[in-house]
């Protein structure tokens, strides 16, 4: 076995996105593409002196690694391997079979102390040959890259011109135990364990399975990605959940051709099982590297921006959470549903830009217990991740302590609160010059927009977020244009990161209704005059020739 030297070029249009680096699975194929990105993480890892020369700040260290099990996960494992061993990395700690969730990856670099790790996802982009595939960095603190290492890893991805990697052959991935890659020692540990203890830690498991005990019955789609493993050893291994509760449950290439970005368009299925007449008690379902969730009562559908300020308002039912929470975060465009809640229990609220990257920060800090996205995304301070299964056990624990249903819990929430109608229209695949121009147009109208009237309501913050992070100083621009009114609605528009085809462009809708006998409409029609607004301001219908969204949540 020998390290080889090896030569690559740069590659342009490898920027990483709102979380890591996406693209198809036929780009990742290139020759020498993944090794590239790899090559250029593990230098800045290193230390990349001014003259180009890289150090040695990672050797001797320890990574931990996993993926979701998608189209070309096992390949790109015995890839970084490789060039682990020739870069300097003492020990990998690699998810059997290459399985990690994301959130796993996390509990498990904070667990043992890691360097970091890394990811193999797209998350909640489609898989197969022909879908998407991903890779992430994860530093010490167990959450994803900051910005300023995104940008350095990016950076050198430009200028590489040589991959070190050994010529050893491929391991075996699939038997639990260790063995060698040159000098460097792999262990294949198990993927649910060290996840499963830290939610031991937080729930109160007795309670749990005395739920399954009296006849609680549930649905977990877990859509033939990541999720299912963990799923299927807590929900129905443990907490003693009838077999079949978890559906979709085993890892596959293609996901079965499902695509598990958990909304009402991908798990459609799911809401039909919760709308029918014999639905269970409460449904849920998680994307593809299980950091997303969705949850669902009986006939009964959780806005993701109020499921966060829900479990805020309730989170010292859970032991993990029993004395209460420093604070709480949302993205920008996550309705202002926890903010309310904050406001009434003291607790300080933050406002971040999209991506959890942002999180991390206030999380090491201290400042905050809670996390959220309107995406779907919900977290704490346990990891450095959103994560689908904690959000999914936190709801069952709710439901457990109180006795009471998903539904009712969250009228009840809304009559103490009001409603922050909430929907997210997305227009994908839009072709990028014409998104870019939209975005431009919009911006370049800002300025008239202030104190202008459109209806009832006037503008009182027509702007483009930008983001000064409470405890570094980092600055983070143009993260989104927001337009605010007087009564609290917002209508935010934003290009999405994580897309791999053309552009899309995200419409964020927010409305607030106080009044509790007009709290039951149907959110796209309590956000009629909003949409139309949307419209007005960006033309997006006659621009991109598409009459709706693709998807709206
Ligand atoms: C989307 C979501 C964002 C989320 C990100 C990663 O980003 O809007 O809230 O953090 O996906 O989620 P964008 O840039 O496409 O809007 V995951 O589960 O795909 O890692
Ligand atoms: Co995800």
């Amino acid at each position: 076995m020998a390290i080889q030297i090896l030569p690559t070029h740069a590659f342009s249009g490898q920027r990483p996105g709102t979380s890591g680096l996406r693209k198809k699975v036929t780009v990742f194929m290139q020759p020498m593409y993944l090794e590239n990105f790899v090559q250029a993480l593990f230098d800045v890892l290193n230390g990349v002196a001014a003259d180009g020369s890289v150090g040695t700040a990672l050797h001797g260290h320890t990574l931990v690694l996993g993926g979701d099990g998608r189209f070309y996960n096992r390949q790109a494992v015995q890839t970084i391997l490789k060039l682990a061993a020739a870069n300097g990395v003492q020990r990998v700690l690699l998810g059997q079979g290459g399985i990690l969730s994301t959130p796993a990856v996390s509990a498990v670099i904070r667990g043992r102390q890691a360097f970091g790790g890394i990811v193999l996802s797209a998350s909640h982009n489609p898989g197969g040959p022909d879908g998407d595939f991903g890779i992430k960095y994860n530093a010490s603190n167990g959450g994803p890259a900051n910005e300023t290492l995104t940008e350095a890893v990016y950076a050198r991805t430009q200028v590489l011109t040589q991959v070190r990697r050994s010529d050893a052959p491929d391991i075996n991935i699939d038997t639990l135990g260790t063995c060698q890659v040159e000098q460097m020692q792999v262990d294949v540990i198990d993927p649910v364990a060290d996840y499963a203890a830290v939610m031991r830690s937080l729930f109160d498991f007795e309670m749990l399975r005395g739920m399954f005990q009296k006849g609680f019955t549930m649905r977990v789609d877990a859509m033939n990605a990541v999720g299912g493993p963990y799923a299927k050893a807590i929900l129905e291994g443990e907490l003693g959940a009838p077999a079949g509760t978890v559906v979709n449950g085993s890892p596959l290439e293609d996901f079965g051709g499902l695509h598990p970005d958990p909304n009402p368009v991908n798990a459609e299925d799911l809401i039909n099982h919760m709308m029918a007449a014999d639905a269970p008690d409460f449904g849920a379902a998680m994307d593809g590297d299980a950091d997303r969730n969705m949850v669902l009562g009986r006939k009964f559908v959780v806005s993701p921006s109020d499921s966060l300020a829900l479990m805020t308002a309730h989170a010292r039912l859970i032991p993990g959470y029993k004395e209460g929470l420093l604070g709480v975060a949302r993205s920008m465009p996550t309705s202002a549903a926890v903010d309310r809640v904050a406001k009434a229990m003291g607790l300080d609220c933050y406002e971040t830009p999209t991506g959890w990257k942002f999180f991390g920060n206030l999380l090491d800090a201290g400042r905050v217990t809670l996390c959220g996205e309107e995406s779907y995304g919900t977290g704490s301070s346990h990891v450095r991740e959103k994560d689908g299964l904690w959000a999914i056990l936190f709801w069952l624990s709710l439901q457990g302590a109180t006795g009471r249903s998903v539904e009712s819990l969250v009228r009840e929430h809304w009559r103490t609160y009001g409603r922050n109608y909430y929907s997210r229209h997305d227009y994908e695949a839009i072709q990028t010059a014409v998104a870019d121009a939209l975005i431009t147009d919009l911006r370049a109208a800002l300025p008239a927009l202030q104190g202008q009237t459109f209806g009832k309501r006037a503008v009182t913050v027509a702007d483009d977020f930008a983001y000064t992070d409470p405890v570094d100083g980092s600055v983070s621009a143009r993260q989104g244009i927001r337009i605010i009114f007087d009564d609290g609605a917002r209508v935010i528009f934003r290009l999405s990161g994580t897309g791999t085809e053309g552009a899309t462009l995200r419409i964020y809708l927010e409305n607030y209704e106080a009044d509790v006998l007009q709290q039951d409409r149907a959110a796209q029609e309590a956000l009629s005059d909003l949409i139309a607004l949307a419209e007005q301001l960006s033309g997006v219908r006659g621009r991109t020739g598409m009459a709706r969204p693709t998807v709206a949540t």
